[in-house]
């Protein structure tokens, strides 16, 4: 049995335990990022705090391995498995609000991205925030998005894409509601690592959200001012 076998999660101080997430992240253990969770609820940390200072910044560092070649595809699925089972424990936990529905928002990642890591995280924090979504999952054409608007009558409809090359598919979504006429029936917010406020601005969307925590902000201004002018 390895040393790594032995450790028990609870003898850690906060700062030491948080810092074992981010190795067990990285080495996609799963059960031991549910323990770990557990345990820095158990000793009152917040939801979001446990999903911010262990789990994003865990998949931070993952993410810059894989960006320079230290980590590859399957790895960083391990990681992405482990991250998603934390993230698990965590959603119901940031969803309780018993607020009344602020809005509503269909969410999806873009046509050839399968990367929804960010996207669900995105769902979390607004569900929690007081927003009914709509996830519809990875790799939507411009069709599944059409028919889930005319389906749930959102608010707001969220873009999510984490490649340069699938980033670009955005601009087709908002260009076919531009088409049909309905562009202006929704607030359009995108996201996603490759992203930023020019390229938001350039294909026509509403806002460029830089993390979950921004597009919450923003999607309560934009819901306010869309309620204000009405
Ligand atoms: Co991929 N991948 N990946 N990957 N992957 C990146 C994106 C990459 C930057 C890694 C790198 O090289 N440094 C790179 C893209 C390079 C580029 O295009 N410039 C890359 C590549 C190249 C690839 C493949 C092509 C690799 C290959 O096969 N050779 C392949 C593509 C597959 C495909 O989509 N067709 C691929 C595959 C994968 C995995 C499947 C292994 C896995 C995804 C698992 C999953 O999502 N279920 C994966 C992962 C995990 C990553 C990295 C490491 C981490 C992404 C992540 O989850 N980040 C990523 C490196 C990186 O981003 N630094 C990388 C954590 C997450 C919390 O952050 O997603 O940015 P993020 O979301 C944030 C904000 O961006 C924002 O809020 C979120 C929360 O704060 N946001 C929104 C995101 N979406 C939003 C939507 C909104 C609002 C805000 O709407 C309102």
């Amino acid at each position: 049995m390895s040393e790594e076998d032995d450790l028990d999660l609870s003898t850690l101080d906060d700062d030491e335990l948080v810092q074992q997430m981010h190795d067990d992240l990285y080495d996609g253990l799963k059960d031991e990022i549910l323990e770990g969770v557990n345990i820095l609820l158990g000793r009152g940390w917040t939801p979001y705090d446990v999903l911010t200072k262990a789990l994003v910044e865990g998949m931070r560092i993952v993410g810059v391995d894989f960006r320079d070649g230290i980590l590859f595809v399957p790895e960083v699925l391990l990681a992405a498995g482990a991250m998603k089972g934390g993230m698990g424990i965590l959603r119901p936990l940031l969803a309780e609000t018993g607020a009344p529905k602020l809005g509503k928002m269909v969410i999806g990642t873009v046509k050839g991205d399968i990367h929804d890591i960010g996207k669900n995280l995105v769902g979390m924090m607004m569900e929690g925030a007081g927003f009914e979504v709509i996830d519809l999952g990875i790799n939507n054409p411009v069709e599944k998005y059409l028919e889930a608007l005319e389906e749930h009558k959102p608010d707001i409809l969220g873009m999510s894409a984490l490649l340069t090359t699938t980033m670009p598919y955005m601009k087709v979504v908002i260009d076919t509601l531009k088409e049909k006429g309905i562009r202006d029936d929704y607030i359009v917010l995108v996201g996603g690592a490759p992203l930023n406020e020019a390229f938001g601005e350039a294909i026509g969307a509403d806002h460029y959200c830089r993390d979950a925590a921004v597009a919450v902000e923003i999607a309560k201004e934009a819901i306010k001012r869309r309620h204000n002018a009405a």
